[in-house]
């Protein structure tokens, strides 16, 4: 009964203030919702003869100040308090809630990642709270997996693409994620070199060509180098030139940093032409005639690429590959011209050489004496019965000699198992020896070549006298 009593009075007396005075506190701020880094603008609208203002901020702080500026050091809800006086000492007041809102954190993962390890280090320290602290790091390693905190490491089972996503969430339960993708790339790149019409020997300039491929992260450069020349980036196609055996030596490098290993390819250059000798294995007569037959063989030597085959043509026959000695017969004089080539298709100039044969043997027949005569002073004068030959006087012994091919070297007369005389211009003629008184004889004439055919006469037999 007492206590009702009180209040009612307490009110009427606020009453009687309020209406007495005109008084009426009232109140407005700016932002509506502010966050707790924000200035509050506080503005009084209160009215009546207003002398003295107090304000609570509701956090424990407070001002006088008509028109205040307040910042909440957290976020949270707080009951605002104005009380205002005026100048006949009354008062009023009100009270208002303001929401002072947190601010969210900020997310970041880090920039993109190329990596050529399966074990990739994540770092989320550059997240942050402005108006707090970050208390927890969520992973999602876009492959399944998932881990907790600021900087973590992950190791995929594969290479491939990630998206990797961060979620961090600040002091006060607000959360925000950011992305980034990762690519995992632990194969390096394989560079091929391309040469036009490939082959182990070039008789000029090569150009090379490389062309390098990346599974994921690409090629980043390709690195070659010419036997032991300093290593060069490939920009375009290269030329290998000189004489002798190179080596081109090539690797590439993608963008995740994968180094493949060093391939090669060897080029060999030669730019000389082979040289071929020949041999004439034969039996040689007078001025280079070969008797029946001869072996003609080649030998052919080359500095670096080896020969490929040595060519040869008899006169105006078609060519012939050389394979194994030439058993070559045909008689008379010829004209054998031949070369060859290279691995590397250098040819040698044509050069050529005359080989001469006879195969056969001279024809000859004697013309004096002749067998069954009789002779007297050199002049034939009569047969006789049995054949027998009588040379009485001066005689001379003469042949008439032919070769058609080689032609006649000379011809021998032979008396009694003895060279008379050998002739080797026609006419071919030899004087028999005089006798006295008289000799039984016996005359063989030989017929040579040039090539070393012969051709014997029968034996002659005759008496000789004076
Ligand atoms: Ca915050
Ligand atoms: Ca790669
Ligand atoms: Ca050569
Ligand atoms: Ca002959």
């Amino acid at each position: 009964m007492r206590k009702i009593a009180v209040f009612l009075v307490v009110m009427l007396l606020a009453f009687i203030n309020v209406y007495a005075a005109g008084l009426n506190a009232d109140f407005y701020w700016e932002p509506q919702t502010p966050t707790d880094m924000q200035e509050v603008h506080f503005y009084d609208n209160s009215t009546g003869d207003i002398i003295a203002w107090i304000w609570y901020f509701g956090d424990g702080s407070s001002s006088t100040e008509q028109n205040p500026i307040h910042v909440y050091e957290d976020n949270g809800t707080y009951t605002v308090r104005l009380v205002i006086i005026s100048s006949s000492g009354a008062t009023d007041y009100v009270e208002k809630v303001i929401t002072v809102l947190n601010i969210p954190p900020v997310a970041d993962a880090g920039e993109d990642i190329i990596s050529n390890n399966l074990t990739v280090l994540f770092n989320g320290s550059l997240s942050y709270d402005v108006d707090g602290s970050i208390v927890a790091w969520h992973w999602e390693f876009g492959d399944g997996n998932t881990a907790d905190g600021e900087t973590v490491s992950h190791t995929y089972e594969e290479e491939g693409i990630y998206v990797v996503n961060l979620t961090v969430e600040d002091n006060d339960g607000d959360s925000s994620n950011d992305s980034i993708e990762v690519m995992v790339d632990i194969t390096p790149p394989v560079t091929n070199y391309t040469i036009e019409n490939e082959k182990a020997w070039y008789n000029g300039n090569v150009t090379v060509s490389l062309e390098a491929t990346d599974n994921l992260a690409g090629v980043n450069y390709t690195m070659y180098r010419i036997d032991n020349g300093s290593w060069e980036k490939y920009e375009e196609n290269f030329t290998v030139s000189g004489e002798g055996v190179h080596k081109v030596y090539f690797y590439s490098v993608d963008n995740a940093g994968n180094v493949e290993k060093e391939k090669n390819v060897t080029i060999g250059i030669d730019l000389t032409p082979p040289v071929t000798n020949y041999t004439i294995n034969a039996t040689y007569g007078q001025n280079k005639w070969i008797k029946d037959y001869a072996i003609i063989s080649f030998d052919a030597t080359d500095n670096l690429a080896g020969i490929n085959r040595t060519m040869y043509k008899i006169d105006d026959g078609d060519w012939e590959e050389y394979t194994e000695p030439i058993n070559f017969s045909v008689k008379g004089e010829h004209v054998i011209y031949f070369y060859s080539i290279d691995n590397a298709g250098n040819v040698e100039e044509e050069k050529n050489f005359t080989i001469k044969i006879d195969k056969d043997a001279p024809t000859m027949s004697i013309t004096a004496p002749k067998q069954g005569y009789i002779y007297i002073a050199g002049r034939r004068i009569m047969p006789t019965l049995f054949k027998n030959t009588f040379i009485i006087g001066k005689m001379t012994a003469s042949v008439d000699a032919n070769d058609a091919t080689s032609g006649i070297y000379y011809v021998e007369f032979v008396l009694n198992g003895e060279v008379l005389w050998r002739d080797y211009v026609a006419p071919y003629e030899a004087e028999l020896p005089r006798e006295f008184p008289l000799s039984f004889n016996k005359l063989k004439i030989i017929t040579y070549d040039m090539a070393g055919h012969y051709v014997e006469s029968e034996e002659i037999s005759y008496i000789k006298i004076l």
